[in-house]
Formats: structure tokens, sequence, C-alpha cells
């Protein structure tokens, strides 16, 4: 073998060995993971104008449920909503849609109110039958 020839064979050895590196055994598909099945989530509106709208909100024991506040008041009254019994606190600057996601909730009432808790809504979950 000439000292070229060897060369150029240890070089495609060495490429191919790099390239074996850049594949491990599919891990890129393995991270291409299947979709899960995730329930679908109910996003609600709730408008933040004098008061909440609407202030009493049915939702099911379980279910997925997002909240879209929407706050149409400069009052500082509204500025914040919080959710205690969640240890929920969001921010609501005026005119902009502010998402909450919530937990699966357990049957009963999840209250939501002004950081002065004088405006207040009301979550009723309701158990799941069967
Ligand atoms: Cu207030």
């Amino acid at each position: 073998m000439t000292p070229l020839r060897s060369f150029v064979l240890a070089s495609t050895l060495a490429l191919a060995s790099a390239s074996a590196l850049l594949m491990p055994g599919g891990a890129l598909a393995q991270e291409a993971s299947p979709q899960t099945e995730s329930p679908a989530v109910r996003e609600i509106e709730v408008v933040v104008d004098r008061g909440y709208k609407p202030v009493r909100i049915e939702v099911d024991e379980g279910e997925r449920v997002r909240l879209k506040f929407v706050r149409r008041e400069y009052t500082p009254c509204t500025r914040e909503v919080l959710l205690p019994s969640l240890n929920i606190r969001q921010e609501l600057p005026p005119n902009k849609p502010v998402i909450v996601e919530l937990p699966p909730l357990k049957a009963g009432d999840v209250e939501f109110q002004c950081g002065m808790k004088m405006v207040r809504g009301t979550l009723v979950v309701t158990p799941r039958k069967g």
C-alpha cells in the first residue's frame, strides 16, 4: 500500500465513524414520538368590565379548562386576578387577552377575585357522573 492510499483509507474510515456518531441508533426518530392523545382544553372567555362576565362558570370535574381574561377597564381594582385556592395570581393588562391555564379541578367552588377581593367570580366544578 502506498502512503497516499493508506491516508485515503484512514480518512474514509474516520468519516464513516463520524457519520456513525451522528446517527446513534435513531435518536432523532425517538424524539419525534407519536402524538399523545391530550383531552381538548375548554377555553372560557371572562370579560373584566365592572365585574367578571360571566361571574359564575360551570365546569366538570377533571375537565381541562383555561380562562381567557379580557380586561376592558383601567381601574386599578381589577389589575390582577387571583385564584387563591390554586395559588394563581395573574396581571391583566387592559385590552390584552390573558390566558390562565388551570389544573384539573376537583368538585367544588373555585373563587376568582381581584387583588382586593372586591370583585369576585366563581368556577363551579360539578362532580363527574358515574
Ligand atoms: Cu379590586
